[in-house]
């Protein structure tokens, strides 16, 4: 069916948030369906949190040949990765190519903010606001807002005091930074600070990394991928997405076939070291009971810990930089490249901000408890407001004048991540209740779309003008996402997984935790019972 959208109708069947990968899908399959559709980005440009995320390092810590669309064929036969984890330029120009491959700019509008979402129940129809003044009004309304797209500044008194150049790692300059003889600051080792430091180090003339928490961090093992790996995956691409779409993260990956304590202690090893050699995020999948039985986990931290030992210089720097503080792999494991090797460098200082806490920042630095460390830049590589951050700056106002950010003011409350009782015809995107982060972003927000794009189909064919998820299917759902998260060891880390990165954040772990396949069978087993859990409404 023909495109029928154009970034200036003020009426239209589908209003999009947001011009990442999830976005940019949307309007497509959106189009392709015959829907008129409008999307609106806070960016100049499309890529979401690519777009913004461009610190020195960035990259992504799942395979190249993995993150991206799989819905066409054609698009994966024609672009051509170079690494095995792409890195944030890479990815943000293959965003941009499909873009223009698939002509999706012409449906976008740049610059401009959603702030409100309003619904008018007589006529069943969103009202949306922007920044520019605009109103849009549409039946659908779909959040594909990301699930780590609010940047957060840490409370630090002074720090709006600082002499110089102060970056968060999440709205790094687009013309880059050259911190050539200078004394920087980085507060924060999450995965932007690990994966930004060591080449930040390489060219300041002194960095100071002011550490909370240590985290867990695997080396990537990144290296160029070769003509024939590319022409393999390139042949065999079905069987690669099939083995992701089965898989529990989303990659064709497959864990030993043994339990940890069923295999031998050679074999263990054996597997932890294949698993370390091929890098990154999956060593917490080594084997299958690594996330929900702290025997096998522990197995898991002593081969990591012995690993990063070995390669850091002095046994004091070391001590505060293996975290014992929470089971390898209940925070996202960061993925890196020389990170821990950085701490043998002469001009790197390490300050356990957990030992001396920073008490306050002024015009010439940063002074902890015990030390005033004086500073030319700061970095901040501090974190998002994850999951609900984005959605709650946008004024979503439903039945009865009820807004989301009161009623999940306890913590978020979805229907498969999707759905919110009292929120009709308002989609999520790898939002809370759904797998979202613990799976491939692209695949994810693929496999939201896809279902969002069947279930308008099944109203229109069925005369249905709106769907609502129940709040008996919320509350089930919520109880069901609780209490698979307490059979993990995942509650056991202060994650921003369970909101404990921000000050006053209820305490609740907001991912589907299942795996991904188990989930999109869930979904699909809702769908093929008539959206069993939504309303099905008839026209007002
Ligand atoms: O953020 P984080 P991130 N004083 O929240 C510290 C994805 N991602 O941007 O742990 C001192 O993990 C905070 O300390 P603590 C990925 O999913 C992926 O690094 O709260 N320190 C922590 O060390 C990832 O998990 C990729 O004690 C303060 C750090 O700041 C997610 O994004 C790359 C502080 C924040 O770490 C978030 O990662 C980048 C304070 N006041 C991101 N406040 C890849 O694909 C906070 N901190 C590889």
């Amino acid at each position: 069916m023909a495109a029928v959208s154009s970034a200036t109708e003020s009426n239209v069947d589908v209003i999009v948030v947001g011009a990442g990968f999830g976005g940019l899908y949307a309007l497509h399959r959106f189009r392709q369906q015959g829907l008129s559709v409008r999307v609106f980005e806070a960016a100049p440009e499309v890529g979401g949190t690519w777009y913004y995320n461009r610190y020195p390092g960035a990259r992504c810590d799942v395979e190249s040949l993995d993150y991206c669309y799989s819905f066409s064929d054609e698009l994966q036969q024609e672009w051509t990765w170079t690494e095995k984890y792409a890195t944030q330029s890479e990815i943000l120009d293959y965003i941009n190519w499909v873009a223009d491959k698939l002509d999706l700019r012409a449906g976008i509008t740049f610059n401009t903010r959603v702030v409100s979402a309003v619904l008018d129940e007589d006529s069943m129809r969103w009202t949306i606001a922007t920044d520019n003044g605009e109103t849009v009004v549409a039946r659908f309304v779909v959040m594909a807002t990301g699930p780590l797209s609010s940047p957060l500044t840490p409370d630090i008194p002074g720090l709006e005091t600082f002499g110089g150049p102060i970056y968060h790692t999440a709205h790094w300059p687009h013309e880059g930074v050259d911190f050539t003889g200078k004394r920087v600051g980085v507060i924060g080792t999450g995965s932007s600070g690990v994966q930004s430091i060591p080449l930040i180090a390489e060219q300041a003339a002194q960095l100071v990394v002011f550490q909370r928490s240590p985290n867990y961090s695997v080396p990537a093992g990144n290296r160029p991928l070769t003509a024939e790996e590319i022409a393999h995956a390139k042949a065999t691409y079905g069987e690669r997405r099939r083995l992701s779409w089965r898989s529990g993260g989303g990659s064709p990956h497959v864990a030993h076939p043994k339990l940890t304590m069923q295999a031998s202690p050679e074999e263990r090893r054996a597997a932890f070291e294949e698993r370390w050699q091929l890098g990154g995020v999956l060593f917490s999948k080594t084997f299958a009971d690594q996330m929900i039985d702290i025997e096998a986990n522990e197995e898991a931290r002593k081969f990591y810990e012995g690993k990063i030992r070995a390669v850091i210089d002095d046994p004091e720097v070391a001590e505060l930089l293996i975290p014992n503080d929470h089971p390898i792999g209940t925070k996202r494991i960061c993925t890196d490249t020389n990170y821990f090797q950085t701490f043998n460098r002469s001009n790197v200082t390490l300050v356990s901000v957990r030992k001396t806490p920073i008490e306050s920042i002024d015009e010439s630095g940063v002074a902890t408890s015990e030390v005033h460390y004086d500073l030319d830049a700061l970095v901040l590589a501090t974190g998002f407001d994850a999951m609900t951050g984005t959605l709650a700056k946008i004024d979503i106002v439903g039945r009865g004048g009820q807004k989301l950010v009161d009623d999940w003011s306890h913590g978020p409350r979805t229907y498969l991540g999707l759905g919110v009782d009292g929120f009709p015809n308002l989609f999520l995107v790898s939002g809370p209740g759904a797998p979202a982060v613990l799976a491939n972003m692209v695949l994810h927000a693929e496999a939201h779309i896809q279902w969002i794009s069947e279930a308008i189909v099944y109203l229109d064919k069925h005369g249905y003008a709106a769907m609502e998820a129940t709040s008996a299917a919320v509350d089930a759902w919520v109880t069901e996402c609780n209490q698979r998260a307490d059979a993990t060891l995942f509650p056991k880390a202060n994650s921003w997984y369970v909101g404990a990165n921000v000050p006053g954040k209820p305490r609740v772990f907001m991912l589907f935790i299942g795996g991904f396949a188990t989930y999109l069978d869930i979904c699909a087993e809702v769908a093929d019972a008539g959206y069993k859990g939504f309303a099905l409404l008839k026209a007002p």
